[in-house]
């Protein structure tokens, strides 16, 4: 009897100890587990306005690192959607003229096509209105009800009495009870960035009509957000991602978790369960979109409808969020709490991006200062922008976007170095030996392709995607003073030994060139596919691994006429 314990006891100690070291975390950062499949998600952009480079530096990251995944082997599931409810709708809704459904229509297709065009591509785009996002929404808030999680309370809200209706959320603005900055109902978004309940902002004033707005009794329903306290500490203890957002996100709860109200007076929404009268607060039922999507996308797929649970009921995938620094407190407090309190799977790591400033100064669509999506696609290649948005900062930091800075690192970098690289070397080859030449591929170039495919996997493992095209970028100039290194362009005129040791040299470079190719694939899909062709690449690099690396590349496969790369922009 002793003995059949002592193995259960080990058994489960082992089990326990191949959980653990399945997700490493270092630091934060995450090593990317070994075998679960990995649902990626972004957030969920509201429609209510057009696509800008603010929201694209998430997006893009995203699905950088989605691609580079797939390379290194996993298993990889990438979802968003579009976030259609709540005030920030309603109210361009009312702005227009318009009904709430008018605006997502609208705007819901207009993001599906920016994501088209930059090459964002989800496994699946959804929609927080879907029939399948409201089952899912009322199943959970009915489990927090029953689990005892959501009560009601008798609550002030802002009311307005010339419109003679509640303002919630961004129908009122105010001032900050924490820091004294203009802010909106539900948060401080010019001052400390706080969420703030229904109920506090100071001197409310009603943003439809501008009067002074009062304060009345209203039952509402609230989520006991206090009693996660614990779980959130040891939670956010061992939550991956970047640094920002377990920082921030245990600040906060290490001070007081306020309950969290999670029911709105409006028309459009989710409704709460058994009154007509009350929408669920949107951050209820947008995140739940990570998971009706999920359930949607394995529908589509034809897979078994109850595959989603492999995700979010079983804990048999790992779950990575991108987000924008702004709506950490969302994700690495309500949602958790929430998810816990219903019994599904929790996120495993939440990378957060920093905000976007344009010359200097805050980002402000009322302000024009923005720079939208298709203003940018108009004029230049949307792989020009992916590599940008990485290029530029760390993802971490603040990005401070000036065209003078897009034209440095196109004209460069893209031109100088990547596209000079690739022109020159492919041109050469294409009009000396029409196709790739014998030869062997020497050490020293197997070792600078091996030490960037290192420091391409890190960076993912740091959520670092400026250190991926950084390291990339250092193999092609790495390239280029090979080629120049080595003057190819003398040997070929020295008879027929030197057309071979010619041949050599110009392999080398374009292994060199393919290597890049392989690695830059996921910031600069559509060039790197260009660049594929020149080589007369027959494979299809979006789908080619990272194995391909140390292939050497086949001798006498025919070369494309070169076309140039990238063209320079003027100031
Ligand atoms: N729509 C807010 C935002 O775009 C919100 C994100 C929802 S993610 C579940 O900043
Ligand atoms: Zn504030």
């Amino acid at each position: 009897m002793f003995l059949i314990l002592l193995y259960f006891i080990l058994y489960c100690k082992q089990k326990l100890y191949l959980v653990n070291i399945e997700v490493l975390l270092l630091n934060g950062k995450m090593k990317i587990p070994l075998k679960k499949p990995v649902l990626v998600t972004s957030a969920l952009p509201y429609v209510n306005g057009e696509c800008h480079i603010g929201h694209l530096r998430t997006y893009v990251p995203a699905d950088i690192y989605v691609r580079v995944l797939r390379k290194m082997g996993y298993d990889v599931v990438f979802i968003s959607g579009s976030d259609t409810h709540g005030t920030p709708i309603v109210l361009s809704a009312e702005a227009q003229g318009i009904t709430p459904q008018a605006v997502v229509e609208k705007y819901h297709q207009h993001f599906k096509r920016m994501f088209q065009a930059l090459n964002v591509n989800f496994d699946y785009y959804g929609r927080t209105d879907s029939e399948s996002n409201h089952r899912r929404t009322e199943e959970i808030v009915k489990k927090l009800i029953d689990n005892g999680y959501v009560y009601k309370k008798e609550t002030k809200q802002a009311f307005c009495n010339t419109c003679g209706r509640f303002l919630p959320d961004r129908y009122v603005e105010g001032k900050c009870p924490y820091c004294g900055a203009i802010a909106r109902g539900d948060e401080c978004d010019q001052g400390c960035g706080k969420h703030l309940e229904p109920g506090e902002i100071i001197e409310p004033r009603c943003k439809i009509c501008g009067s002074e707005a009062d304060f009345k009794e209203q039952e509402q329903f609230y989520f006991k957000l206090s009693a996660f306290a614990d779980f959130l500490i040891s939670y956010l203890d061992h939550l991956g991602g970047t640094l920002n957002a377990r920082n921030y996100a245990k600040e906060w709860t290490r001070k007081e978790l306020r309950d969290w109200c999670v029911t709105r007076n409006l028309e459009w929404g989710v409704k709460f369960p058994g009154r007509g009268d009350l929408v669920v607060y949107v951050w209820v039922d947008a995140p739940i979109g990570y998971i009706s999507f999920t359930e949607d996308l394995i529908k589509e797929k034809g897979e078994d409808e109850k595959e989603w649970r492999k995700y979010w009921k079983e804990n048999k995938a790992t779950i990575v969020h991108f987000i924008g620094t702004d709506i950490i407190y969302h994700h690495c407090i309500f949602w958790p709490a929430m998810l816990k309190g219903a019994g599904y799977s929790l996120p495993d790591a939440v990378v957060a991006s920093g905000m976007v400033k344009i010359d200097g100064k805050t980002f402000s669509k009322s302000r024009g200062n923005v720079v939208w999506a298709t203003e940018f696609l108009e004029r230049f290649h949307p792989d020009t922008l992916r590599y940008y948005l990485v290029a530029q900062s760390s993802h971490t930091k603040e990005l401070d976007f000036s065209w003078d800075s897009f034209y440095t690192r196109v004209n460069h970098e893209l031109v100088a170095i990547l596209g000079n690289l690739v022109h020159r070397v492919v041109s050469f080859t294409y009009k000396n030996f029409g196709a790739v030449p014998e030869g062997d591929i020497e050490e020293e170039v197997f070792a600078q392709i091996e030490l960037t495919r290192e420091e391409v996997i890190s960076a993912m493992e740091e959520y670092e995607f400026k250190k991926l095209v950084d390291a990339v970028m250092k193999l092609a100039y790495f390239g280029n003073s090979f080629f120049q290194r080595e003057e190819p362009w003398h040997l070929i005129k020295e008879g027929e030994k030197g057309r071979e040791r010619c041949g050599g040299i110009v392999k080398n470079v374009l292994q060199i060139i393919k290597a890049v190719c392989i690695l830059m694939e996921a910031v600069m899909p559509d060039k790197m596919a260009e660049v594929w062709s020149q080589l007369g690449m027959e494979s299809d690099v979006h789908s080619v691994m990272l194995d391909e690396l140390m292939m050497p590349i086949k001798s006498g496969q025919t070369l494309k006429k070169p076309k140039k790369l990238f063209e320079r922009v003027e100031v």
